[in-house]
């Protein structure tokens, strides 16, 4: 078995980040109306204020950004909450399989719990030490590395853990559930 090389196959390092947004923008961020709704399939649901959630433990992440259309960003330094300390607070029951991610509007992507609580998966604020720009996420967006960036949702307001998959935006037009860019998984197959 070779190495998974660190470019995964069909894709090609860009600099820049290209925006890629399929719904409308949010409002403008309000730090006094905006929160994060954490429910379903948990022992404690929680609503955090955005003061709340800026007090959770913040970290750095250093990764690779791949979109399925075949760019990817090197290195990013990406700050903010991983998303384990989200769930440790929730306590997700047994029965909790899946956690769906949604954006401000309709825009949403579920994800299997246990690759969502891996050390790189970040609920990110800044990229690079610069506040994200608001057409990337600001003030709260999910980075997935290990998965197509159509995975990493921005403006996230609402995580609601599962029993079952159920298909986010791109994923119910055709996009792979799963996701591995070293498996090109790219479309679902019908
Ligand atoms: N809410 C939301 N999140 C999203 C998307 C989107 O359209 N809406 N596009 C996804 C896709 S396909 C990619 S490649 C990345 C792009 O992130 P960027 O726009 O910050 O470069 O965001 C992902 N997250
Ligand atoms: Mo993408």
């Amino acid at each position: 078995m070779s190495k998974k090389s660190r470019l995964p196959p069909g894709q090609r390092w860009i600099t820049g980040f290209p925006v890629r947004t399929a719904e409308r923008m949010p409002d403008p961020f309000n730090p006094e109306t905006w929160n994060l709704t954490v429910d379903g399939e948990v022992k404690t649901p929680l609503v955090f204020s955005y003061d709340e959630f800026c007090a959770l433990p913040v970290t750095t992440q250093i990764s690779d950004f791949h979109c399925v259309e075949g760019w990817s960003v090197p290195d990013n330094k990406w700050e903010g909450v991983l998303f384990k300390e989200i769930a440790n607070r929730v306590k997700p029951k047994s029965s909790a399989k899946y956690v769906l991610f949604h954006a401000e509007h309709e825009y949403t992507s579920s994800i299997a719990l246990d690759v969502v609580v891996e050390e790189d998966v970040i609920l990110a604020w800044n990229r690079n030490d610069e506040p994200l720009h608001v057409e990337d996420g600001w003030p709260l967006r999910l980075v997935i590395p290990r998965l197509y960036a159509y995975k990493s949702v921005k403006w996230v307001r609402r995580i609601t853990f599962l029993k079952d998959v159920e298909l986010g935006f791109w994923e119910k037009r055709g996009y792979h559930q799963e996701a591995d860019p070293w498996l090109s998984q790219r479309f679902a197959q019908r």
